[in-house]
């Protein structure tokens, strides 16, 4: 009997179809991972294979990580966060996470900063958490004022523009603020000038992972200036004229450019090239900074002093609102060596709604592999694979 051919055309648009659908589950370079990690550049999230401690020197506990003198092992470094006194219950939980996974062995003070004084209430619960000492330190008027050559007027009209553009805390001049202090004058406090590394610590974060050895030694003895967990595209929108402000820089003082630096991960346009047009030439990837272990030696350089002058001059933290992430990214991809920069893929991390999450028996409390529990579509901020492409998981 035969077929009509309208029957016949429908018959083999299924087959192909049925074909399409069987590539798709079965392809080699399957782009979702079953545990939900985006990667389109990457097999698979490097954070479902195991994950031990890293390469390289390590220091492990012992008495010379005693509380106080007693404990000689301790390089020159603070944990330390910037938080308000009604962040008290979100300070504790992260402190207390992270006392337990790593800081109970090693015992580095903490140093609290904050535009205001810190109550009695915080100072003695958050002591209450630790061996270590804490330190609570307020922040010099000059440091977290609005620089004198910002003009209000101006501000408040680019503050519209961003809010149009669903930038989000564009109208909290605090938040601005915020993100200046932490690009360029955390590290310039008196109470830190003999402190050479730090971790920041923000409030509400999560840690999930037993560290058994000295962080802060284990960038002193292998030569690292900066450690991240997560690495995610940026809004555009809130950075627009950064880059070209960044290459008017780099014109004038090439001598600070590094030779081992990281701009194709810096300029990458082929994974979102929307994001790359509306930033004008900057990928937008930075290490997500609420989480970062460094070296202030680096930001006390003459290069990075000279570019954060520059910055702060053109007005951006307030007209736009560049975040210290961008700022430092940027900043540790052009003048640094790149192999200076190391990926901590043994610590369990999260600040919502993003993780870092290993594969590891020394991890509880995360799901191996997964990079957010929020909406499917954050998984495009994912820029992971853009860093592993161009630099390493080292
Ligand atoms: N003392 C003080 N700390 C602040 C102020 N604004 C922000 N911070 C701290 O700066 C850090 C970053 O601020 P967040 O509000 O968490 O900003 P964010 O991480 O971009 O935003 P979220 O996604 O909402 O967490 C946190 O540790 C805050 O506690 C401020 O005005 N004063
Ligand atoms: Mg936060």
């Amino acid at each position: 009997m035969a077929i009509a051919r309208p029957v016949r055309a429908l018959g083999l648009a299924a087959i192909v179809m049925w074909c399409f659908f069987i590539w798709q589950l079965f392809s080699p370079t399957a782009s979702v991972n079953p545990r939900g990690g985006s990667f389109s550049s990457l097999e698979r999230d490097p954070n479902l294979d195991p994950t031990g401690e890293p390469e390289g020197k390590l220091i492990y506990a012992s008495e010379e990580y005693a509380p106080g003198a007693a404990g000689t092992a301790r390089t020159s470094a603070t944990l330390l966060a910037l938080v308000r006194n009604e962040e008290l219950d979100d300070m504790l939980q992260s402190m207390r996470d992270l006392e337990r996974t790593w800081n109970h062995k090693f015992n580095y003070p903490w140093t609290f900063f904050n535009d205001v004084p810190f109550t009695e209430e915080f100072k003695k619960k958050t002591q209450a958490l630790t061996n270590a000492e804490c330190r609570y330190e307020l922040i010099p008027d000059e440091h977290w004022e609005v620089p004198s050559w910002i003009n209000n007027d101006l501000f408040v009209e680019s503050t519209k523009t961003l809010k149009e553009q669903k930038v989000q805390y564009a109208e909290l001049v605090s938040y601005h603020q915020m993100c200046r202090w932490n690009s360029g004058l955390f590290y310039k406090h008196p109470a830190l000038a003999d402190v050479q590394y730090y971790w920041r610590v923000e409030p509400k974060v999560h840690f999930f992972c037993d560290i058994d050895y000295d962080v802060f030694r284990y960038m002193q003895d292998n030569n690292k200036t900066y450690g991240f967990t997560i690495n995610l595209y940026d809004s555009p929108q809130s950075i627009p004229t950064l880059w070209p402000e960044t290459l008017k820089f780099m014109a004038d003082h090439p001598e600070h450019v590094h030779e081992n630096n990281a701009m194709n991960w810096l300029t990458d346009r082929a994974r979102r090239p929307d994001h790359n047009d509306k930033a004008n030439g900057y990928s937008t990837c930075h290490f997500w900074s609420n989480f970062e272990i460094a070296d202030m030696s680096f930001w006390r350089s003459k290069a990075y002093e000279d570019y954060f002058n520059h910055l702060d001059r053109s007005g951006g933290f307030f007209y736009e609102r560049w975040g210290d992430a961008p700022v430092h990214s940027i900043a540790l991809g052009l003048f640094e060596d790149k192999s200076r920069i190391h990926w901590f893929r043994d610590i369990g991390y999260q600040h919502i709604p993003f993780f870092n999450c290993p594969n590891s028996p020394k991890c509880k409390g995360c799901v191996t592999g997964r990079l957010t529990d929020g909406e499917a579509f954050l998984h495009r901020e994912d820029c992971r694979p853009n860093w592993f492409k161009y630099v390493g998981m080292g």
